[in-house]
């Protein structure tokens, strides 16, 4: 999968360098570039942005240079004779970010990151290259980030993990939080007793029906205490 980000601050996603995501950038299967939007600012202060139109606080990201940094990828991939790639646009006003929206992109072969700041990016941006590629407006969650830098990474990440071969047993991929509405069970390892709190006997029974029994009844106990929406039961 091909992943590029055009920013204000490509240097964030240095990140994407280490851990799991950097060994998949190292074994071949992300390829992840981060570009500098000011390369597309051609005045003497590199300037992305200027005030609203109809007043009000904060600046708004001007178009020309998203015009200009999101062409050259266009016009790249349609060279190498790709397919057209999709453009995320991490937003507060963007549709919830999801497991089942990161499953979605995974199948998907180039994405193309737009981060802009809090204020936003000129409409026009969005309503120009929703006319020649794909386009999601994505949101992590009801609250506020200063850009979508640290947004785009989380998702990154979400969808990344999913890209075969990334995640070296797939069957971890299965029994995650979300993978089917339900919340993860508690996990436990060595030692035995630590600080005076015992694993639960069940776990070191050795039996595998009660083992599974247990952890099912654990995620549902988790779920209704912390996430009633999940299963439906809002007022649980
Ligand atoms: Cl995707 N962007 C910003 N700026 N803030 C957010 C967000 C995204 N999701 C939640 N808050």
């Amino acid at each position: 999968m091909r992943i590029d980000i055009v920013t204000i601050f490509p240097e964030f996603f240095r990140v994407l360098d280490v851990s799991l995501l950097g060994r998949a950038r190292t074994a071949g299967l992300l390829d992840v570039r981060a570009h500098d939007l000011r390369d597309h600012a051609h005045d003497r202060h590199r300037t992305v942005d200027d005030t609203p139109y109809g007043g009000g606080a904060g600046m708004v990201m001007k178009p020309e240079p998203w015009g200009e940094a999101l062409d050259g990828i266009l016009d790249e991939a349609e060279g190498a004779g790709e397919t057209v790639p999709t453009l995320i646009v991490p937003s507060p006003a963007g549709e919830p970010f999801t497991q089942a929206i990161a499953a979605e992109l995974a199948q998907l072969d180039h994405l193309v990151f737009a981060c802009g700041r809090y204020e936003g990016i000129d409409q026009r941006v969005v309503d120009h290259y929703e006319e020649r590629m794909p386009v999601r407006l994505l949101s992590l969650g009801d609250y506020v980030l200063n850009g979508g830098e640290v947004a785009a990474m989380a998702m990154i990440e979400a969808v990344g993990r999913l890209v075969p071969g990334v995640v070296g047993n797939p069957e971890s991929l299965v029994e995650e939080s979300h993978e089917d509405g339900l919340l993860e069970y508690p996990s436990y390892t060595k030692p035995q007793v630590w600080r005076g709190l015992e694993v639960p006997d069940v776990l070191r029974s050795g039996n595998h029906g009660a083992v599974a029994a247990w952890r099912h009844e654990q995620r549902i106990e988790r779920t209704r205490r912390v996430r009633p929406d999940l299963l439906g039961d809002d007022d649980a």
